[in-house]
């Protein structure tokens, strides 16, 4: 009976120390290595605001932000998946694009924008319209597999945004679109 109260206070502290301990850096992030940071008009954070000194990259790019929910590719992997076959005139081949749909990771970021800006690492950055997005909803994925292989940073990955031809309004006719090497996705 003693010992029981005393686990029970012990427990007790315990929570307490838990609910008012903020979460640290890596706590708050995606346990994995993140891949993608959702950024811009963000409703569900799971990190904290840009840092110049922890997002090199983003600053290198003159992008900050306030918001923004990282996905480790485990997360991603875990989402539904989708898998485009697609062939542009300067592809070697058709291939298998498989990944979560793009809206269903802005739907958990909670995202709430008109733009959407997808954008690769070496700064290249198309804009879409979110109702393009919803509208064609199978058909823009986040590729993170081609051909059943997980792309490669210094390929095409960590991720490439797949599009057919003709999926919305505007589209180009070639594959300009499909942003590789995509790291943010920034929304407003
Ligand atoms: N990250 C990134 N994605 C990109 C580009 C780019 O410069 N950077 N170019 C786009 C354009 S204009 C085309 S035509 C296609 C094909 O590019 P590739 O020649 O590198 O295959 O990729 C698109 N995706
Ligand atoms: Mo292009």
């Amino acid at each position: 009976m003693r010992h029981g109260l005393y686990a029970l206070t012990v427990l007790f502290w315990i929570m307490i120390v838990a609910v008012h301990t903020p979460p640290s850096y890596a706590d708050s992030h995606a346990a994995g290595a993140t891949v993608v940071t959702v950024t811009g008009a963000v409703g569900a954070p799971n990190r904290p605001a840009f840092d110049p000194f922890d997002d090199a990259l983003f600053k290198v790019l003159d992008v900050t932000f306030k918001n923004a929910r990282a996905f480790d590719r485990t997360t991603l992997e875990s989402m539904p998946q989708v898998t485009l076959s697609l062939t542009y005139p300067n592809w070697p081949k058709s291939l298998d694009l498989r990944g979560p749909r793009l809206i269903d990771i802005l739907d958990a970021a909670d995202a709430d924008g008109e733009t959407v800006l997808v954008r690769g690492v070496d700064g290249y950055a198309p804009e879409f319209k979110m109702s393009d997005i919803r509208n064609a909803a199978d058909q823009f994925v986040l590729a993170i597999a081609a051909d059943g292989q997980p792309l490669s940073i210094g390929g095409r990955g960590p991720a490439w945004l797949a599009i057919p031809s003709g999926a919305y309004p505007e589209q180009s006719d070639d594959d300009a679109a499909l942003v590789w090497a995509v790291f943010n996705i920034d929304v407003q």
